[in-house]
């Protein structure tokens, strides 16, 4: 069986690095390979990309310069790693992906969804995730979380109305592919965020059996 790609998404401070753990142990667990990774970054070039975007010095930065930035970003993380990774029967829980770029330079920044797709078309082709899990959580809240643990990237210092544009963009992202894309409240315990992240987890191995089972 080929690799299957699963993404985290939310705001900062959703949990998603937290629930990433639980994910890929609920993988291991099932007797899969499994690797961990992250956008903007996940390989050599990218994380270099990545230390020019979050670095609070380029606060000037033009939001076609970030777009373009986060998809040179992942042109270089899908085609060495993730890719590969896939071809090979590893299954990817990367930290963050394309519906990100939709939440943030769409929603966030205000840039036009069709720049975004067409992008999106040119790097990935039909490459897309084959499981998204959206932690979602009042924008106030996630910021409390992930201001009260280091110094603001240059993301974090953005105002909080940014995350509830944010926010917004991802639920309606959800809404629009709701077989791919699954919301858990985020803004509970960390134990009852992971119970759903399990179950979330174990429902799409039961699919992807009975999909290689069917499909031969
Ligand atoms: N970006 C990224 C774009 O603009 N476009 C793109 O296309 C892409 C790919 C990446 C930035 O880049 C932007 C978005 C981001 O701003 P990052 O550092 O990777 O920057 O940012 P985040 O992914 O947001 O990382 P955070 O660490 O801020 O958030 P997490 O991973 O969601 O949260 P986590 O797990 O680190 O938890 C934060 C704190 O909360 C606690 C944790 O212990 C930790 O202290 N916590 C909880 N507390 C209470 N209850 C819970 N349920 C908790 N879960 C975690």
């Amino acid at each position: 069986m080929r690799g299957h790609f699963i993404t985290l998404e939310g705001i900062e401070g959703a949990g998603k690095t937290t629930q990433r753990d639980v994910v890929a142990g609920c993988l291991r667990e099932a007797g899969l390979q499994v690797i961990v990774t992250r956008e903007p970054g996940g390989s050599d070039i990218a994380e270099r990309i990545r230390t020019l975007l979050l670095d609070p010095a380029n606060v000037g930065m033009h939001a076609d310069t970030e777009l373009l930035l986060m998809f040179a970003a992942r042109a270089e993380h899908l085609h060495r790693r993730i890719l590969p990774a896939l071809g090979a029967g590893t299954w990817v829980v990367c930290d963050r992906f394309t519906d990100a770029t939709y939440a943030y330079q769409g929603g966030g920044r205000g840039l036009p969804v069709e720049h975004i797709a067409t992008l999106e078309q040119l790097v990935q082709r039909d490459h897309r995730p084959d499981l998204t899990l959206l932690f979602d959580l009042p924008a106030e809240v996630g910021l409390a979380r992930a201001r009260g643990r280091s110094a603001p990237d240059r993301f974090e210092s953005e105002q909080v109305q940014f995350f509830e544009r944010v926010r917004e963009a991802y639920l309606a992202r959800a809404a629009l592919e709701p077989a791919r894309m699954l919301t858990i409240d985020a803004g509970r315990e960390p134990e009852a965020v992971a119970a759903d992240s399990v179950a979330a987890v174990r429902a799409h191995l039961v699919r992807a059996q009975a999909g290689q089972g069917a499909g031969g």
